[in-house]
């Protein structure tokens, strides 16, 4: 073990806001990781060798087998370079029209980690049954629909095609590489299978003569290089890998010759429509790192990695988007560059693991987000409490410190659903154990908060204290489910938060059942649980990459070991989300029947959204990191993790009132609203602010309260359709070319609410693209704007108080407008709608609602209602309609529709909900009459628009139709007569 200084930990613990910046030099480039070295290395000889270069994989002709539903394809695969080695190809396409290329080494020295799909997708894709494969001189290829996969046979690619024109191509540009398994040979430098390495510094000419000579013999240097780099040791900085398997990393390079844009494979700090690493003039000079880790004050432009990994993208083009899904769980580096402007290239290179790949057809942005959830499963629908407004900071250092909190909130009337505990509520790290000095009380603190509908989130790192006075660290130890150290017996000791530490190995299933027993409320006899909690309390895994202080890139060594043997390396990006999923399942399971669980995690990998929230890590309290903030969360959703944001103010530094403000108004329009702070920055609190700036935020909080049935139904039609709550320009306008690079605005859900937050300091004004040929209203001045079929920017006023939000026309808009302390009790607030007629004066919207903690929901107990108005001869008539029973049977909405009921009894508690206020805005003048249908006529007030040019722009003229007495489990209709 290397020694750990305290030196380390104190500078992680200082905030430094002056001297801000990533320590580089603690985590790898391309050229320090020896695969990924090799890999670009590979893809330059290519790129030299121009025509010339042909793969050295083909297809064994002789072993096609073609299963008896004639569903499955596989066939030998040989490199030509070694002809003695097998691999097997796979192909299988899905009856959604995804195709799974599978690629092993078949009879290896040793077994590849082939189990990261188990982790990631839900359940085992169902086979298409109308495949017919057909096999030809050069190529085998099934066609079924517009589209068709060809596998050509030397050398060895594989395309997806779409009426004819390549979608996606699979090692067109030659670079697959699967190193297979090898023995180390004490003088194996010196045979035919590679080349010597020359001593660095090798003075000697005859010696550097033989081994050019010898070089020069090496058949296959063309391909793999001169040397074994890095093939069975490896150093980084002080540490030293020991790569008992050898090299066995994987290559391959993926185009889109019909797509000029891609999106995704998140976490990265860039801009969505990801920058070029590769080609002429790249914006990176390294690719995007997959490899999740705890980067301390990262860039807040970067291709670095981060906390997670999603390796997932899109390739857009205006006539289609298709997505490419790689279930690997190593460490991997994406290269991309772009051909043409219409076609992207891209390199993975993965450390270990096997070639499984899901190619995704669209065509639609929409397909792609369906395809991926019936792989990966939809984004998880959380308890409706967690939406409102999280207050944190590291730390509340008391139980009184969080009475003191929640009473100042109270003060000011300021919303707050949660409070939350960071490490110190703990003794000595030792997460559950509750420092008895400064929370003597942990169930009453609670319980207070709880006494206004309020939950609390604590933390729980995956670091256990070696201690024998700490249960969890002892029973884990006892039932031997830690992770092992390189020599594969033991346990893997190493330094965090809790000093010296060991980790529980999630992919040991003798782990599960225990863990998920510490959240017990309730004494077990089986062994420890946390009695001194309540059910009010729900949990942050915090540190889960894992973050190991002492090892190498702040991580774990890659040869650690794990269930089953694996080496750490083969599983390092999957094993945060096994750890937050296990505690998202311990928290449901703490009650019967269950509870929706809320946990937030910062390490996160494919199939992670199905459990919880994330959150951007340690961001700087700087307005380029408010920036790109935004864009993380928008790229988090393409991967499905859509529950997302970052710590409102900045992590580390003191953000000055006005940033603060700003990131407010970006928190708010963020999936997960947090505000945090490191221990050493002051405390910053709402209700600390001055004046004019403690206003403007108790306003932004109230609006985000008013907005929670936005909210919740956006993250209702994200949990059946997996199409992400915030939604970049591309998903919403998937033909509009200008709309692909914009990614400092997006719409909430298929709300119509389009938000541009500000992130310039001393802004007044921005510019907001409208990107359509429709109107789009001011939501707080009721200010309309036309924009343009080929889309348009406009300018609008940003000042401080200002944040730009929009609704489009054609959207109805529901919202609870009376100010709360928390979500729960807005329970049998009525509604307000908000009718934005379209040009051409139509409307409609959306509204879920059901019991916001319980899974009734998924028993039919919910209520789902359409609003939409028409215009038709000088009539406007505002119906709606009950879309739980209308789509009752409907494929896509599955088992959470199957049973229900309109007279359910979630709907029987809010029968009396009102719609208590209507807002139309496009009339074209003031009405004559406005009745509910068959009624008299109702209270209303029409405020006259100011138009501004002859263009349709100005304020709207605006009707207000006070209390209509309808009720939202109704079916009712408004006519209003002009
Ligand atoms: O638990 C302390 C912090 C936490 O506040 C933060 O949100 C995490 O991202 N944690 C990291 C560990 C230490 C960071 C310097």
């Amino acid at each position: 073990m290397q020694p750990w200084t305290l030196l380390g930990v104190l500078s992680l613990l200082l905030a430094v806001p002056d001297a801000l910046a990533v320590k580089s030099h603690d985590f790898k480039t391309c050229s320090q990781a020896g695969f990924c070295r090799r890999g670009r290395a590979l893809s330059a000889r290519a790129a030299e060798a121009k025509n010339t270069w042909k793969s050295p994989y083909s297809v064994d002709v002789s072993s096609i087998a073609i299963t008896p539903n004639k569903a499955v394809f596989t066939a030998g695969v040989k490199s030509s370079l070694y002809p003695d080695i097998q691999f097997g190809l796979e192909l299988r396409v899905h009856d959604d029209g995804v195709v799974r290329v599978r690629m092993d080494e078949i009879n290896g020295l040793r077994k590849r980690y082939d189990e990261a799909a188990s982790w990631a997708l839900i359940s085992e894709p169902t086979i298409s049954q109308d495949i017919t494969w057909t096999t030809g001189k050069k190529d085998i290829r099934a066609k079924y629909g517009n589209n068709e996969v060809v596998v050509a046979f030397e050398p060895l690619t594989v395309s997806l095609l779409r009426g004819g024109k390549p979608q996606i191509v699979l090692n067109g540009r030659g670079l697959l590489h699967m190193e297979h398994f090898r023995t180390k040979k004490v003088e194996e430098t010196k045979t035919e299978e590679a080349a010597p390495v020359p001593e660095e510094g090798a003075e000697d000419a005859a010696e550097q003569a033989v081994f050019e000579a010898e070089k020069e013999v090496n058949p296959r240097a063309w391909f793999e290089g001169d040397t074994e780099d890095d093939w069975w040791e490896e150093r980084f900085s002080t540490w030293t890998d020991s790569k008992p398997k050898g090299p066995e990393s994987l290559s391959i390079d993926i185009s889109f010759p019909s797509h000029g844009t891609i999106y995704g494979i998140p976490q990265h700090a860039t801009r969505l429509a990801l920058p070029t690493t590769a080609g002429d003039s790249p914006t990176f000079t390294d690719p995007y790192r997959l490899y999740n880790a705890d980067v301390f004050e990262y860039l807040a432009s970067s291709p670095m990695s981060l906390y997670g990994s999603i390796p997932i993208l899109h390739a857009h083009s205006a006539d289609s988007t298709v997505g490419i899904f790689h279930a690997v769980g190593s460490e991997t580096w994406i290269d991309v560059s772009h051909a043409s402007d219409k076609s992207t290239e891209t390199h993975w290179i993965s450390e270990s693991g096997i070639l499984d790949l899901f190619l995704m057809p669209g065509p639609t942005p929409a397909d792609v987000f369906a395809q991926y959830s019936r792989l990966t499963g939809t984004p998880v629908l959380p308890p409706h409490w967690s939406l409102g407004y999280h207050q944190c900071r590291w730390n509340y250092i008391s139980s009184d410190d969080v009475r003191t909190v929640q009473r100042r909130f109270d003060e000011e009337d300021m919303p707050v659903d949660v409070f939350w505990l960071d490490i110190e509520y703990a003794e000595e790290h030792k997460y559950f154990m509750w420092d008895a000095k400064n929370f003597p009380d942990p169930v009453e603190m609670t319980n207070d908060v709880a006494a206004n509908g309020r939950k609390m989130v604590v933390i729980v790192d995956p670091h256990l204290k070696r201690t024998s006075n700490y249960p969890a660290f002892q029973e884990a130890s006892d039932r031997k489910v830690l992770v092992m150290p390189s020599s594969g017996e033991g346990e893997y000791e190493g330094w965090c938060w809790s000093g010296s530490s060991s980790w529980i190995d999630f992919f040991n299933p003798n782990a599960w059942d225990w863990w998920k027993s510490l959240f017990k409320t309730t004494a077990l006899k089986s062994g420890w649980s946390w009695t001194s909690s309540t059910t009010d309390i729900h949990i942050w895994n915090d540190m889960n990459e894992p973050s190991v202080f002492n090892g190498p890139e702040i991580s774990m060594p890659r040869d650690n070991v794990h269930y089953g043997g694996w080496e750490h390396r083969d599983v390092h990006n999957i094993n945060g989300m096994l750890f937050s999923n296990l505690t998202s399942k311990a928290v449901q399971e703490r009650t019967d029947p269950p509870q929706r669980p809320f946990v937030l995690t910062r390490s996160f990998f494919a199939g992670s959204q199905r459990f919880g929230a994330m959150w951007t890590g340690d961001n700087l309290g700087t307005w380029e990191h408010m920036a790109v903030g935004i864009q993380m969360v928008l790229a988090n959703g393409i991967g499905g993790m859509s529950f997302a944001g970052s710590d409102v103010g900045g992590f580390f530094g003191n953000p000055e009132p006005e940033m603060l403000v700003r990131w407010y108004q970006v928190g708010i329009f963020n999936p997960f609203l947090r505000a945090h702070a490191h221990i050493d920055t002051k405390r910053r609190e709402p209700f600390l602010l001055e004046q004019p700036y403690k206003g403007i935020v108790k306003d932004l909080l109230r609006l985000r309260y008013t907005m929670l049935p936005v909210w919740y139904t956006a993250f209702r039609e994200t949990s059946v359709t997996g199409v992400p709550v915030l939604r970049p320009h591309y998903v919403m306008f998937p033909k509009d070319t200008k709309g692909f690079t914009v990614d400092d605005q997006y719409f909430i859900g298929a709300s119509g609410i389009l938000v541009k937050p500000i992130t310039t300091k001393g802004a007044t004004e921005t510019t907001v693209y409208l990107p359509e040929d429709e109107v789009y209203y001011d939501y707080f001045s009721h200010h309309v704007y036309r924009g343009a079929a080929k889309g348009k920017d406009i300018t609008v006023q940003a000042e401080l108080h200002q944040v730009p939000v929009f609704v489009r026309g054609g959207s109805i808009v529901p919202t609870r407008e009376r100010p709360r302390r928390s979500s729960p009790l807005m329970k049998l607030d009525p509604f307000t709608l908000r009718v934005a007629l379209s040009k051409a004066g139509s409307a409609r919207g959306e509204l879920y609602l059901d019991d916001g903690v319980s899974y009734a929901h998924e028993k039919g107990q919910f209520v789902w209602r359409e609003f939409s108005a028409q215009t038709a001869k000088k009539t406007v008539r505002i119906t709606t309609k009950d879309l739980g029973a209308e789509k009752k049977d409907a494929a896509v909405d599955g088992v959470a529709l199957a049973s229900y009921n309109p007279g359910n009894t979630f709907a029987e508690t809010i029968k009396e909900v009102r719609v208590e206020k209507i807002v139309v805005e496009g009339l074209g003048g003031k009405p004559a009459s406005v009745k509910v249908e068959g009624g008299k006529e109702l209270v209303w007030e029409y405020a006259p628009g100011v138009a501004a040019n002859g263009k349709g722009e100005g304020v709207a003229g605006v009707l207000t139709i006070k209390d209509p007495k309808v009720l939202v489990v109704k079916d009712w209709a408004i006519v209003i007569q002009m």
